[in-house]
């Protein structure tokens, strides 16, 4: 597949930013909760103003010096990961927590999750499961796993708010280490 040159990936980026970080409306594209547009609906309704294919938005997200984008693992949805205009009405309703959640990470950031706590990087919450099958899962996404247990009955006492999300991932702003242990 060839590369498209530089006039046209910085073109596409900026139309990918306007879209997905501001007017989605523009092309009557729905972003869901989280920010995510699907790929293949994004480039029909791009049409025919602007020619996206996958390699281009592909390319895009990948050579991105500020990491401006993130494709899906399975590279179906694709948002912006920083500055929303739009607003991403999460409708969130606080929930009671089970004791204990899980977190799977990799082994290279238990140093600095010990020194900072858990935070929510490019999404709007950390993510916790229910399960230590799940939390691998998750972490082997990242490298060497490791699974953290997270303290979630303390810190609900210590008035933390969780939120549960439609497919049964824990949610919470932040983990202060004090509540992470391995
Ligand atoms: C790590 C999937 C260093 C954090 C799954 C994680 C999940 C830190 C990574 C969902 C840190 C962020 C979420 C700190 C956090 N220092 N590393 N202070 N704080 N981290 O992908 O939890 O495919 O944003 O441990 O099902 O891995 O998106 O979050 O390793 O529910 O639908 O920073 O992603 O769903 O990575 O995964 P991610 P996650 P989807």
């Amino acid at each position: 597949m060839p590369k498209i040159n530089n006039t046209d990936a910085v073109a596409a980026s900026k139309y990918l930013s306007f879209i997905l970080r501001h007017k989605p409306e523009e092309i009557g594209l729905q972003l869901d909760p989280e920010g995510w547009a699907n790929i293949n609906e994004l480039i029909e309704r791009a049409k025919p103003q602007v020619e996206l294919t996958f390699e281009m938005i592909e390319q895009v997200v990948i050579e991105s010096d500020k990491q401006r984008f993130k494709l899906s693992d399975d590279k179906i949805h694709i948002r912006a990961n920083q500055v929303h205009s739009v607003k991403v009405d999460l409708k969130l309703i606080p929930v009671t927590p089970p004791g204990v959640l899980y977190h799977g990470t990799a082994e290279q950031n238990w140093d600095s999750i010990m020194k900072q706590g858990l935070k929510a990087q490019s999404r709007h919450h950390v993510h916790l499961s229910q399960d230590r099958a799940t939390a691998i899962k998750v972490g082997q996404r990242h490298g060497k796993p490791i699974v953290l247990l997270i303290d979630s009955e303390r810190m609900h006492h210590s008035g933390v708010q969780f939120y549960q999300s439609d497919n049964g991932v824990w949610l919470t702003d932040v983990v202060i280490p004090e509540f992470i242990s391995r």
